[in-house]
């Protein structure tokens, strides 16, 4: 059966989207992504005027071939509140600004995005908000950008969206353009259903995803986290991999009976939910480390630190979810042990700044640099700091430079959907020399099987991963090491994107008559109750 909208049973999200919105008109570009940032940067040229830079990142990196292969378009907020630039061209892009006011930023993006979801998808390791308003300014932030998909995508387009903070948006733009192909991927975890479960709008944040085609997910594990939310808070059946999205509503108060008859004799779609690990741009990180100079730069770095024999390295977003308290806890238990000391150990703290305007990484702020303020106290010496902490935002040469100047990487996240430094790390280290002490509870630790993989909150644990890695011997750091390097350099970003769009390709985009053939059906869950909002 021809699919002809939105899931049908889709509620305030797309009642939102709906709400007077007539057919659009195609744009132009074949495929289109939406992210929360535009990949550009706002400097001010020589005659003090700004202008926008593009910034490139991995993303950029990894979806520049296929945006110049393909008239692609590329629609995000710039970085700051107020009126958004025109749109511009830059390496082969069309760049479509969203623009958010001084209040969308407060109750939108530094509300909901990160002072709700953040916390919430990261197992509430801090408190998520919860807040009719912001929720309010998410809706019309997600149908903002929604819109502006529908406007550039030309007839059959690839749409894929991203991450956390437009999950609305899949539902929205398959209301405006039933005839694109809709991709999502969550970059951040997907949380187990107790916890997601806890959100007032879980109903609508599902349907707003099954909008799509495609789900990507970091970890097999996100994807199942998933699935069983489709099928308790919305009532929906699965089967295996697949959500059947059945085109006639199923009511909250409809009985288990009625449910079921529904979706056996109505027409739907099959939405695809899969893990699809995200990887970095290794052969561009690991040139930036061949080079001369940067090479020069670790050397003056470790001369900088006194010579250390062991510099260990942490590298993250000044973020709750890195785990760097645990870190500074563990490394200081460690000093006053004596199984490492300063001067023949120094740790770096480089905490780039981040999200300083929300509560959580205020107070974040203070109890790191407290912590950092205790060890030195307690282990330093006149010009000999135990700890480097470092509140700043460097090049990517300086850190490449700081990943060829560490014997240990510490990298020990409570939560994260994947972990780019830790693949960033493997990537510079063509001297298969070095060590990963790698949190249990990233998405990096399914494939780097290599590291010194711990479990953060288990400092005895973590004390004795740190001081393994600081005293393992060459051999063994050169096999571990080896083994990481293969599954980076196999698994880089080019290939994430590759496999995902090519999944995405493969996946029934409009109609199709049932649940795809060959899955085994699993009953569903009975639907949550009715929350309001
Ligand atoms: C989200 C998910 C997932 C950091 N400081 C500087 C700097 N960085 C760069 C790192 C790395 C990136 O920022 C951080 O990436 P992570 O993966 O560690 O973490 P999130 O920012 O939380 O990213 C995460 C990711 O999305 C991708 O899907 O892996 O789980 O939370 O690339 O190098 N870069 C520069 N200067 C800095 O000071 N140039």
């Amino acid at each position: 059966m021809e699919n002809s909208g939105p899931p049908a049973d889709q509620d305030a999200g797309a009642d939102a989207a709906n709400s007077g919105a007539a057919p659009r008109q195609p744009g132009q570009y074949s495929f289109v992504v939406a992210a929360s940032r535009l990949p550009v940067d706002r400097t001010q040229g020589p005659d003090g005027k700004h202008e926008w830079r593009a910034s490139p990142g991995g993303l950029v990196t990894a979806l520049e071939p296929v945006m110049r292969a393909a008239e692609g378009a590329w629609i995000g907020w710039p970085g700051s509140p107020g009126d958004p630039p025109e749109p511009f061209d830059t390496n082969g892009m069309h760049l479509v600004s969203i623009g958010l006011s001084a209040a969308e930023v407060r109750d939108y993006y530094e509300g909901f995005c990160n002072a709700t979801l953040w916390p919430l998808y990261h197992d509430v390791i801090a408190q998520p908000e919860f807040h009719r308003e912001w929720w309010d300014a998410y809706v019309r932030v997600n149908r903002r950008y929604a819109e502006a998909v529908a406007a550039e995508a030309a007839e059959g387009a690839t749409v894929w969206v991203h991450d956390y903070q437009l999950q609305l948006v899949p539902g929205m733009v398959r209301s405006l353009r039933s005839d694109v192909r809709i991709g999502h991927f969550t970059h951040i975890p997907f949380p187990g259903y107790e916890i997601f479960a806890q959100l007032p709008w879980r109903k609508q944040i599902v349907q707003g995803l099954l909008g799509a085609d495609l789900l990507g997910f970091q970890r097999q594990g996100d994807a199942t986290n998933f699935l069983r939310a489709c099928r308790r808070s919305a009532g929906l059946t699965t089967h295996g991999s697949y959500v059947w999205v059945p085109d006639t509503p199923v009511g909250d108060d409809d009985s288990r009976r009625r449910r079921l008859t529904a979706r056996r004799s109505t027409g739907g779609r099959s939405v695809r939910a899969a893990a699809f690990p995200i990887s970095i741009d290794t052969r561009g990180f690991g040139e930036i480390a061949t080079r001369p100079g940067v090479q020069a730069r670790a050397q003056e770095i470790r001369e900088a630190l006194g010579k250390p024999e062991t510099v260990l390295l942490g590298v993250d977003r000044l973020d709750y979810t890195k785990g760097i308290l645990h870190r500074l806890k563990a490394y200081g238990e460690v000093l006053s042990e004596g199984r490492l000391s300063p001067p023949a150990a120094v740790l770096v703290q480089v905490a780039s700044p981040s999200r300083e305007r929300v509560e959580h990484y205020k107070r974040l702020r203070d109890e790191v640099e407290g912590t950092v303020g205790r060890i030195n106290g307690e282990f330093a010496e006149v010009g000999i700091p135990a700890v480097h902490y470092l509140h700043q935002s460097y090049p990517r040469e300086e850190m490449a430079a700081l990943y060829l100047a560490a014997d240990v990487m510490l990298v020990t996240p409570l939560r994260d959907g994947m972990n780019l430094v830790a693949k960033e790390y493997v990537a510079c280290r063509h001297d298969e020399d070095g060590a990963l002490v790698l949190s249990e509870f990233t998405g990096a630790a399914d494939e780097l099987t290599g590291a010194f993989v711990v479990n953060p909150h288990d400092i005895e644990g973590l004390k004795d991963a740190i001081v393994r890695a600081a005293t393992v011997s060459p051999a063994e750091a050169r096999r571990r090491m080896r083994s990481m390097r293969r599954r980076v350099l196999d698994n880089d970003v080019a290939h994430w994107a590759e496999t995902y769009l090519r999944a995405l390709g493969q996946v029934p985009a409009r109609a199709s008559s049932g649940p795809p053939p060959g899955e085994h059906a699993h009953e569903s869950a009975p639907a949550g109750p009715a929350r309001a909002s």
